[in-house]
């Protein structure tokens, strides 16, 4: 039995499934006494240092966990659970850390961006019963903004490139800690949790040391789900967001089974965009929450959830918030969810009255689940003009010249599913939402949605030189050769696609073996099976 410490700040579901898959219970500690008769301990930290400091503190938490730390019984901390072992953070200067071990928790001042997100390697510096099984060149996934610096250097289990080294896991006796998520590392971090649980495995160290890592980038596939016309949730596909083929949706398989099957061939991230969001409100949308839930409980890497994420009033006049709508997304596995129509009213509204609100389904979102836990979902479509002063909007030049053979466009901002274009720019849109917190940019482009002509550069060049934050490149991919393309000629975090994966025309693995060698990614692995 695996006691788990919830201290109720955030969603623990996808620990709880990826040890629950791995044939252990876990018993969730809700009193002292639960910490201190714990046999193993697994400490999944979210939220921010301070605040979990403070309700450990309130709960009484904080003596019974140094008891057990000290007792020599098997501990895990994840992310912030491992930070906790630390004497203090600069997130949080005036609060103490347990204290377990010498050294502080600092934040990454460095020219890339932060958070650092993404699947990144590990540089192993000692032998341990959790590396059993592991090559040594796997990757793992990361999402945070500060990181351990141990006093002691012999306590630095492995170390992680990311303009600078830093300690990527600790490990003294039986408490280890992992900066990176093992939940969401795929087959890599189930490996590592199921050693970490079978404390009678030999330390080893891996047979591949890396002396460098890198940051992968990353291939998401996204699955847009609605109901069709007999009432079944499936995955459906539009072409430039049309998704009905003689007045029928089309049925491009179930969403459960697609995802799992996309995790197998190596998707790096899934997203689910529930379609008709804008228009059905998805707490009434039970099916779209059920998806969630069975699809985390067999998928192991970051799962995005969108469609409807805004305030909502149901036909009894009962308003929910969209942190509401979110956190029910969160309860059910999702690990960010995404944010479409609303981001464009949010930020029209904002530019309009110069007033941040504090909020909005960004800002609160945000705050309570951290920025990268906010995707912003774009939906723009390209508007030819004569010259670059023809119209007050971001306008690029363009060697895609328009129908009368204007040189020049920009991207309208669309909502509800592109049926009603605005005023706002793409551009305009993500440097404002990373101003109000989004974590990261979805960039869609409704011109070559389902056209396997490529992505759409200059657009992806646009936005990407607007904002810090992560840029996920969405819409036309047709070949291998695409990704490739927009990784070298655009500075995309990810790359996401839909319709080649569901005909099945390049899967997912085949698209990781072209890369392999020319961009960094993580390598398909064929026995994605745990
Ligand atoms: O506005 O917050 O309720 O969210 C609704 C979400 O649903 C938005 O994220 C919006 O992008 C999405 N959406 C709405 N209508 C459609 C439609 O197709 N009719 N899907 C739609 C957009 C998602 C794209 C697609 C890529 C790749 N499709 O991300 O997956 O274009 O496709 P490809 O590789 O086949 O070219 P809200």
């Amino acid at each position: 039995m695996i006691t788990l410490l919830d201290y109720g700040a955030g969603n623990v579901r996808s620990v709880i499934n990826a040890i629950e898959n791995l044939g252990e219970s876990v018993q969730i500690a809700r009193r002292p006494e639960e910490i201190a008769n714990a046999e193993k301990l697994i400490f999944p930290g979210v939220g921010a240092f301070g605040s979990m400091m403070q309700i450990l503190n309130q709960k009484g938490y904080i003596d019974p966990l140094r008891d057990f730390l000290q007792s020599g019984r098997p501990f895990f901390g994840i992310c912030l659970g491992m930070q906790a072992l630390f004497e203090t953070s600069e997130e949080a200067f005036a609060t103490e850390g347990l204290g377990i071990l010498p050294g502080t928790v600092k934040r990454f001042d460095i020219d890339l961006a932060v958070p650092h997100i993404g699947w990144n390697g590990i540089h192993v510096k000692k032998p341990s019963r959790i590396f059993n099984g592991l090559a040594g060149t796997e990757k793992f996934y990361f999402v945070h903004s500060y990181y351990v610096d141990p006093v002691d250097d012999a306590v630095t289990l492995t170390s992680t490139d990311y303009a600078i080294a830093f300690a990527s896991s600790v490990q003294q006796g039986n408490i280890l800690g992992t900066q990176f998520h093992p939940e969401k590392s795929g087959r890599a971090g189930q490996l590592l949790l199921d050693n970490f649980l079978a404390v009678d495995r030999d330390k080893v160290t891996p047979p591949d040391i890396r002396t460098e890592t890198k940051l992968a980038k990353r291939i998401i596939a996204c699955l847009d789900v609605r109901s069709n016309d007999q009432g079944d949730l499936v995955v459906t596909k539009g072409d430039q967001y049309d998704v009905r083929e003689a007045g029928t949706v089309r049925n491009l398989g179930k969403p459960v089974e697609l995802a799992e099957r996309y995790y197998r061939e190596g998707a790096d991230e899934i997203t689910f965009l529930n379609i008709t969001g804008f228009r059905d409100f998805p707490l009434e949308d039970l099916p779209m929450i059920e998806v969630l839930k069975q699809t985390s409980k067999q998928v192991f890497v970051p799962l995005t959830i969108g469609g409807g994420i805004r305030d909502y009033t149901d036909a009894n006049g009962r308003t929910y918030s969209a942190l509401e709508v979110a956190a029910e997304y969160f309860r059910s596995g999702a690990d960010k969810v995404s944010i479409g129509s609303d981001a464009v009213l949010i930020v029209e509204e904002y530019l309009r009255s110069g007033q941040k609100t504090g909020k909005s389904a960004i800002e609160t979102i945000s705050r309570v689940y951290g920025n990268q836990a906010v995707v912003i979902s774009v939906d723009p479509r390209r508007v030819y003009v004569p010259s670059p002063d023809a119209v007050p909007q971001h306008v690029i030049a363009t060697d895609i010249p328009g129908p009368s053979g204007e040189a020049y466009c920009w991207y309208q901002c669309t909502i509800k599913g592109g049926r009603e274009g605005r005023n706002l720019d793409a551009v305009a849109l993500a440097r404002t939402c990373e101003d109000l917190g989004a974590g990261e940019i979805l960039l869609n482009c409704i011109d070559k949605d389902g056209t396997n002509s490529g992505f759409d550069i200059e657009l992806i060049n646009a936005v990407k030189q607007a904002v810090t934050i992560p840029v996920i490149a969405s819409s036309g991919a047709g070949n291998a050769q695409h990704f490739e393309e927009v990784f070298r000629q655009t500075a995309a975090e990810s790359a996401l696609a839909a319709g080649i994966f569901h005909r099945r025309e390049v899967p997912i693995d085949a698209v990781k073996t072209y890369l392999h060698g020319k961009v960094e990614i993580r390598p398909p692995d064929l026995t994605e099976n745990c």
